[in-house]
Order: structure tokens, then C-alpha cells, then sequence
């Protein structure tokens, strides 16, 4: 489990106590779905749910993709780590993926999901998703659910304030959780210099809106704060941008204590306009970084990782009118934008109220200049000035908010458990549910857009004591599914998650199930090892490298007799899936491989690498059970000591000759060859 951060000793008490015996959190009204209800959340065999939920798995740096209401699980998507299912990030081709700066990480922390918009709607084509410990974003294609770009983020640690996008997807922001020193700075430092040494920094990473290929456009420098969430504007307050920050004493040491020492942190509005105004007229230095830029090619099956080494930076020393702060009490957290665009909402985890401010006061409030004094050369904007108004007593730990589009919102409460329902007008509470249990992100599908969805509402629990039934000392993780389109929240339906789930989007399952990617065409593959047919599978020997270009259809490889490898030999078992029929993947394993196996797509060509560490016979299979002949989809593989003159040979459906005399190889089926 991990838990959002909190700073005061009163608060980190109850919630230590809450952890300890979760008796005393748990909600007096605790109720378990009324059969009546969880009737609503019952696909039947054979039918399908009205919505695509695409949810974060945050440690385990994927994404998992569930039905709505069902909550069934459909697909695992790898996307910051290493996949035992795809083979991602273990074949040759998706290796490059996980490529950063700092050499090949096979596993990060994925926390937040932005679904690609137009017009401040879902469009259903891209998901984005940030990788927290070694900064980078994501894209995935809603098309393949497969990931198809990876950006590292320079000038970044703890990219956790992102991705959020803005209406027509023309950015998604990454900010900086810990502020450090900047990556062109001697960083050996005395860590107690942070006041001097470390920043902040917001990069606004824009998306081709034909290919949603990313670049980081420029960044932002900032005071050396903690960013937290945010969320762009939208309608009215489109070209502007909501970051949650603390930390705004700049401690260096036990931060629970030593970030709460002021009464109020801040929201940090930025102009994200007039900031591309800046950019333009050349405000923007040019800093050398290093940061990795990896793309996946469709046509080639393979991925490739380049390192750039610029970015433009924005000074807001510089760039007057750009960045404002608005006074936030308590840490805040969640920062969230209403369907209109007008109200902005902000979750102090250890406030006693909700500030929700108005868009309309923030830009008179800069208009006339109704500023509490600076920090750090950033004016701040008078609370009060911005205010729209507070609602009072919502509950304990309010992090984030969601909306249904008809004047609601919705906001989780960690500390007491419970999702609490509130007009955005009159800032009244208007219902509560409890869940179970120490809510995080909630989210209800479209609720981050101008329209949202609504219908359902499904909160992403930290805890699940007494849940489901035990397993170990690791309990499941879990979501809840709410029926919100009645006055009162009904709880219908427990799912359990893989890895922990942080936010998650949902859209309409109209919008993606008749788009799907079926098949990859062969004729279209341009990978540099395929075979477009078993008459174009060879074997060849390049040095100590083998290259196999082996194909694969129901049931059998081609070749699946190999010989004449040589002990240290590192081959390369590049495999061409000739399948064209919708869902026919073939597997390939070969004994003693350290990267175990690969699945290859119809139509794909994926390369496992396989060092021959001894002599002897090793079988070759395919890993998924694709035909009634499955088992019998298998080969073999010899390899001989180094200075055997065994002569590289490969065949199907023949058997060569048995030899004595280890010279003397002839030549097997069509297509069999001695090279
Ligand atoms: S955070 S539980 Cu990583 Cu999105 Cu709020
Ligand atoms: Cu191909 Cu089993």
C-alpha cells in the first residue's frame, strides 16, 4: 500500500490509528450492496459493458483495462515495465521502450491516466500516463492497447503532476514532484542547501494531433516547491493551467513536520498562452539536458530509442503574467476543474474545508492587482479574492474531485473513508457513501471533461481489510462501482485491481470496440528480419551471431530443425507470425532462454535473443495454445562445441540423413538449406 503524504502530528496520529484498527474508521452506516443494486452491475454471459475503464496499476507500471459495470478484467498493458505476458520489453523490438537516460529500466510507478480530448470530449484515441520515479510519459494507441511512445522528462524527479491534458489534447504537462537541483547544474551539493539550489520545473509536452507523437515543447522553471496534481482548464478557462504544490517552506528533512509549518500552500495558475507567447518571441534559453525519446513503428514491429539534449526553458522572471499562486489551505492535493471550466476546486488533504475558486475572480483579482504580496517573484493572489467559496465540513482528507456534469461533484475523502456528493452552486453536501476502505482517486467516466459521461462512479481504495478473502500478507487491491445517476450514491459492485490502482478513465465502449486493430498486415511488414512466407525462412551466420528467420502458423515453425550452432553462439530467433485471422498469436520458447518467451501479433515480427551456454539439444515451442495441434507446434535446436565443423542447417518436414562422420550434412526439404 501506499498512502498519499500527510503532514500534521494530528492528523498522521488518526490516520495511524485509523491503519491500526480499521474498527474505528469504518463508517457506522458500513453496508454491503443491496441485491436490488448490485443487479446493475450484472453483464450477462455473452454481453458486453458499457464502458472501457482504463486504470492505472501504479507500482506495478501498468495499465489494466476493466469493463464498466462489470469490472472484469480485460487486458493487461505494459506500459513502464517489463511484461511476462507480451513479452514487452523483453524482445528485441520493445527493449528500446523502456531506454532512458540512465540505461534500461525495467520497472517504474505508474500513477495517473489522461485520455486523449477534442473539444473538451473524449476522442478516443490515445491514453497518457506518467512514469513517477524516473520521469516519463506514455502513450498508449486505444486502437492496439499497446504503448506506442515513451518520453523521459528532463529536470524532473518524482514526475507525479502529470499527465493532465487540455481540451484538444494540444498538451499534457509532467511537473515535478521533488524539486532539484537543474540537470545542467554540478547537483553535489550539500542537501541542506536546498533553499538556494533546488527547482521546479512544469513541462508542457505537446501532441502531434495526427500522429499524438510527444515532444516537450518548453518548460517552466519554478520556485523549488512540490507539485502535486493538476488539471487544465477548459471552455472559458482554456489556456490555463491548475497545479497543486506544497511544501512552499522548502524543507529538506522530514517533510511531514517541516512542509506544514505555514497555515496555506498554494495552487499555481499558469498561462499556459501566454507562456507559448513567450516562446515565440524568444524568451526561451536553450538548457542541454539528456533525456530519451522512444517510439514504436507499426510497420516495422520495432521500437526506437533516440536521446535529445535541448530544451527550452522559460524564466518566469522573465515572463511577467505568466504564473500566479493562489493561496491553498493545508496541502493541497487533488486540484480539479468543473465541466464549465468556471469553478476550480482544490483538496487541502488536512483541511477542514474545500476552497473551490472562481476563474472569473482569479482573472479580476489580476486585473486589479489584488495581490497579497509575492513568493519568489510570483504574485500571490488574495484568497479571498479568488474564492468562490468553501464547503464547509465535508469530511475528513478530501483529495480529489470528480463531476457528473449536471451541477455535482464528487469528491473522496481518505481519512474518512467516504465519497461525499456536493453542489457546485450552493456548495451544500447533498449525500455521503462511505467505501472501503481510505479512498484515493475516484473517478466517474468523462468526469475530468466538459461532458462528462456520469451514470457510474467507481472509487480506488488503499485499503481492503475484510474484503475479500486473504491471501498472505499482501491483501488485494480494489475498486468500488457506485450507481450515481439517483439523488443518493448506491454502492454496487466490489472489484478487486491489479496493482494499485491510482486514477483511472472510463469512456463509452461505442466509442472503441468497432475501432479495434484485428490483424497486422503481412504484406505491410517492414521489420528487417521478416519472413513473408515459410519460403523466406533461412537461417545465416554473421560471426557468433545466428539469425533464424523463422515463421510461425498454426501448427507448426518454420524452420524447426536447426544445426550447427556453436557453443557462445547468440542467436536470434526472429519470428514472423503469418496468421491474418483476428486473435492467433504464437509463442515462442527455447530452453535455458534468459528472457523466457515472446507472443508475436498475426502479422508481427518479434526477435528473442538466445545464448547457446552449452552443448546439446535444446527444444524450441510455441508458448500459446493456438490450434488442436498446439502441442506438436515445437522444434529443435543442436549445438556444438566450437570447434566442431557441424555445418549450419535448418529444415521442416524432412529429416536429414542420420551422419556419423559430423562433416558430412546434406541439404533437407524445400525451403531447408546448408549455409
Ligand atoms: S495521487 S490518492 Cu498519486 Cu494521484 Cu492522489
Ligand atoms: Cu502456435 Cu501454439
Amino acid at each position: 500500500m501506499k498512502f498519499c503524504y500527510f503532514k500534521t502530528c494530528a492528523v498522521l496520529m488518526m490516520t495511524s490509528a485509523c491503519l491500526l484498527s480499521m474498527q474505528s474508521c469504518k463508517p457506522k452506516t458500513a453496508q454491503s450492496a443491496a441485491t436490488g443494486d448490485a443487479a446493475k452491475s450484472f453483464v450477462a454471459p455473452g454481453k458486453y459493458d458499457e464502458f472501457y475503464n482504463v486504470v492505472s496499476g501504479g507500482f506495478n507500471g501498468q495499465i489494466g483495462i476493466y469493463g464498466i459495470p462489470s469490472g472484469r478484467l480485460f487486458r493487461i498493458v505494459p506500459v513502464f515495465s517489463q511484461s511476462p505476458e507480451s513479452g514487452y520489453g523483453f524482445s528485441e523490438e520493445t527493449k528500446p521502450m523502456l531506454n532512458t537516460s540512465h540505461g534500461f529500466v525495467p520497472w517504474d510507478d505508474l500513477h495517473h491516466i489522461a485520455l486523449s480530448q477534442t473539444k473538451g470530449e473524449h476522442d478516443g484515441r490515445w491514453a497518457f500516463a506518467n512514469g513517477n520515479n524516473t520521469p516519463r510519459l506514455a502513450r498508449i494507441d486505444l486502437t492496439t492497447f499497446r504503448t506506442s511512445e515513451i518520453l523521459e522528462i528532463p529536470n524532473s524527479a518524482g514526475n507525479h503532476a502529470s499527465p493532465f491534458i487540455t481540451e484538444n489534447s494540444e498538451y499534457i504537462v509532467a511537473a515535478t514532484r521533488f524539486s532539484v537541483p537543474l540537470d545542467d547544474q554540478n547537483g553535489d551539493v550539500p542537501i541542506n542547501t536546498y533553499k538556494q539550489h533546488f527547482k521546479g520545473s512544469i513541462s508542457f509536452v505537446a501532441i502531434n494531433p495526427a500522429s499524438g507523437e510527444m515532444g516537450i515543447a518548453f518548460q517552466i522553471r519554478t520556485p523549488g516547491v512540490n507539485f502535486d496534481l493538476s488539471r487544465a482548464g477548459k471552455g472559458k478557462s482554456h489556456g490555463w493551467f491548475f497545479f497543486s504544490c506544497y511544501n512552499s517552506e522548502k524543507a529538506n528533512t522530514l517533510l511531514e513536520v517541516n512542509a506544514s509549518q505555514k497555515d496555506k500552500d498554494f495552487v499555481m495558475a499558469v498561462n499556459w498562452k501566454k507562456a507559448e507567447e513567450y516562446v515565440k518571441s524568444g524568451k526561451a534559453k536553450k538548457q542541454a539536458v539528456k533525456y530519451a525519446h522512444n517510439v514504436y513503428d507499426e510497420k516495422t514491429h520495432t521500437a526506437i530509442s533516440t536521446v535529445k539534449n535541448e530544451v527550452l526553458v522559460l524564466d518566469p522572471a522573465d515572463c511577467p503574467g505568466m504564473l500566479y499562486l493562489i493561496p491553498c489551505p493545508k496541502s493541497p492535493h487533488g486540484t480539479d476543474v468543473d465541466p464549465t471550466g468556471e469553478y476550480i476546486v482544490a483538496s487541502g488533504k488536512l483541511a477542514a474545508s474545500i476552497p473551490v475558486f472562481s476563474y472569473t475572480k482569479i482573472q479580476k483579482a489580476i486585473a486589479d492587482k489584488a495581490f497579497d504580496g509575492e513568493y519568489d517573484g510570483i504574485p500571490v493572489i488574495k484568497y479571498e479574492a479568488a474564492l468562490h467559496g468553501e464547503v464547509t465540513k465535508p469530511g475528513l482528507g478530501p483529495l480529489h474531485t470528480e463531476f457528473d456534469g449536471k451541477g455535482n461533484a464528487y469528491t473522496s475523502m481518505f481519512v474518512s473513508s467516504e465519497i461525499v456528493k456536493w453542489s457546485i452552486n450552493d456548495l451544500k453536501v447533498l449525500d455521503r457513501v462511505p467505501t472501503y476502505y481510505s479512498i484515493g482517486h475516484l473517478s466517474v467516466p468523462g468526469g475530468p471533461t466538459a461532458k462528462p459521461h456520469g451514470k457510474y462512479m467507481i472509487a480506488y481504495n488503499k485499503i481492503t481489510k475484510d474484503r475479500y478473502l486473504p491471501t498472505g500478507p499482501e491483501l488485494t487491491q480494489s475498486a468500488q462501482l457506485y450507481d450515481i445517476s439517483g439523488e443518493k450514491m448506491k454502492l454496487l459492485l466490489d472489484f478487486p485491481t491489479t496493482g494499485e490502482p491510482h486514477y483511472a478513465e472510463a469512456l463509452p465502449a461505442s466509442m472503441l470496440k468497432d475501432k479495434q486493430k484485428k490483424i497486422f498486415k503481412i504484406e505491410e511488414n517492414a521489420h528487417a528480419y521478416v519472413a513473408k512466407g515459410e519460403g523466406q525462412a533461412k537461417v545465416e551466420r554473421k560471426g557468433n551471431q545466428v539469425h533464424v528467420w523463422m515463421t510461425a502458423i498454426r501448427s507448426h515453425l518454420t524452420p524447426d530443425n536447426i544445426e550447427g550452432v556453436k557453443l557462445g553462439d547468440e542467436v536470434f530467433f526472429h519470428i514472423t507470425n503469418l496468421e491474418q485471422d483476428w486473435d492467433v498469436p504464437h509463442g515462442f520458447a527455447i530452453k535455458g532462454a534468459n528472457n523466457a518467451e515472446i507472443l508475436i501479433m498475426p502479422g508481427e515480427t518479434q526477435t528473442l535473443k538466445w545464448v547457446a551456454d552449452r552443448t546439446g539439444i535444446f527444444p524450441f515451442y510455441c508458448t500459446d495454445f493456438c490450434s488442436a495441434l498446439h502441442q506438436e507446434m515445437s522444434g529443435y535446436l543442436r549445438v556444438s562445441p566450437v570447434a566442431s565443423n557441424v555445418a549450419l542447417h535448418f529444415s521442416t518436414g524432412s529429416n536429414k540423413p542420420a551422419v556419423t562422420d559430423e562433416g558430412s550434412t546434406t541439404t533437407g526439404s524445400p525451403g531447408a538449406g546448408t549455409k
